[in-house]
């Protein structure tokens, strides 16, 4: 298959139906939200915000859906291998049917679950988000997905759960990364959540984007997404929750602690200890024409979850 550069393509290329259609039930929910405000007089904080408007008040002006085929073809899944180009090149050997998810830990209902018994009754919903890698390049990406909180509330954890972690399909016989010895990772590899960042509005089990299914390079059939967080966070292709009292080992962070923390907030004033953090590269983006933004802190949700870490020291905790 042949891979064009992202800098070969339009951003007018794209911009599928369903994504216009989802842009205009944000305006009618906006609406809906504003005209409350209006006439009954609350207070913004006394009226819920839905994580669908937390997320359209989050775009900033130029944020415009990275094109389809960038999101679908410069990928970072180093089960696949390590070039961006790897994932949508060798992930189709990646059997998604059947999806078992093994429950454990801390939890009233654990066990093996069809991912389809899970999902069952839960509703999808469409949020467009903007996406930050470590590495210093952003998308603007269409998701679907099941907020985490009503996927995770119904096997019940317990008051010891103060974590979640999160486990990616281990089949080396379907993964050509899992069988190469360059990557240096300990597959399988694991991220986790503080329990109150997994129950934020924000935070999505996707299972789709662009309106369609997840394609398996993007973390078929169902993958973390954490907007404000950086992108090794958002682990794909789970097939295992464990509830739990102590924080996870994510797997960036054994491999290399002084670069990549637990929490991987974005915070444009705390360098990588090799690049700097305070712009990105908006793709798509050349050598001519870089397209760099300034990173904002939180990736742009500060409004949204900086109450999360109050009071924590963020260059401490990165
Ligand atoms: N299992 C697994 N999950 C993963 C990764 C990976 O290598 N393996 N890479 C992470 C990184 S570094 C990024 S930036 C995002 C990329 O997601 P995307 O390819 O859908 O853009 O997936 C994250 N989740
Ligand atoms: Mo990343």
């Amino acid at each position: 298959m042949l891979i064009r550069k992202p800098d070969d393509i339009r951003s007018s290329e794209i911009t599928p139906e369903s994504v216009y259609r989802s842009r205009r039930e944000f305006v009618k929910d906006l609406a809906i939200g504003g005209g409350l405000l209006a006439t009954a007089g609350f207070s913004h904080s006394a009226l819920a915000v839905s994580g669908q408007q937390m997320a359209q008040a989050a775009l900033q002006p130029g944020d415009d859906l990275t094109p389809e085929r960038i999101a679908t073809s410069y990928n970072n899944f180093y089960e696949f291998g390590m070039d961006k180009a790897d994932p949508a090149q060798h992930a189709h050997t990646m059997s998604t049917q059947p999806w078992e998810v093994m429950v454990s830990g801390e939890a009233a209902k654990t066990g093996k679950f069809d991912l389809s018994d899970i999902i069952k009754g839960l509703s999808v919903e469409e949020r467009i988000y903007r996406f930050r890698c470590v590495e210093a390049w952003s998308m603007v990406i269409p998701w679907s997905g099941i907020e985490m909180k009503s996927v995770l509330e119904q096997f019940e954890p317990n008051g010891n759960a103060q974590y979640v972690e999160f486990t990616t399909l281990e089949r080396p016989s379907e993964m050509r990364g899992q069988r190469s010895l360059f990557s240096g990772i300990d597959w399988p590899y694991i991220e986790g959540l503080r329990m109150d960042e997994a129950y934020h509005p924000l935070t999505l089990m996707a299972t789709g984007l662009y309106g369609k299914d997840l394609p398996n390079q993007n973390g078929a059939p169902w993958r973390l997404m954490v907007p404000w967080k950086y992108g090794f966070k958002s682990v794909k292709s789970i097939v295992k929750i464990h509830f739990t009292a102590r924080q996870p080992k994510n797997t960036w962070n054994v491999l290399a602690p002084n670069e990549y923390g637990f929490y991987g907030n974005v915070n444009p004033a705390v360098a990588h200890p090799r690049w700097s953090q305070a712009s990105e590269r908006r793709l798509p983006s050349s050598l001519l024409n870089q397209n760099r933004i300034p990173t904002l802190p939180f990736n742009g949700y500060a409004d949204q979850v900086a109450s999360l870490y109050a009071g924590m020291d963020l260059r401490r905790n990165f």
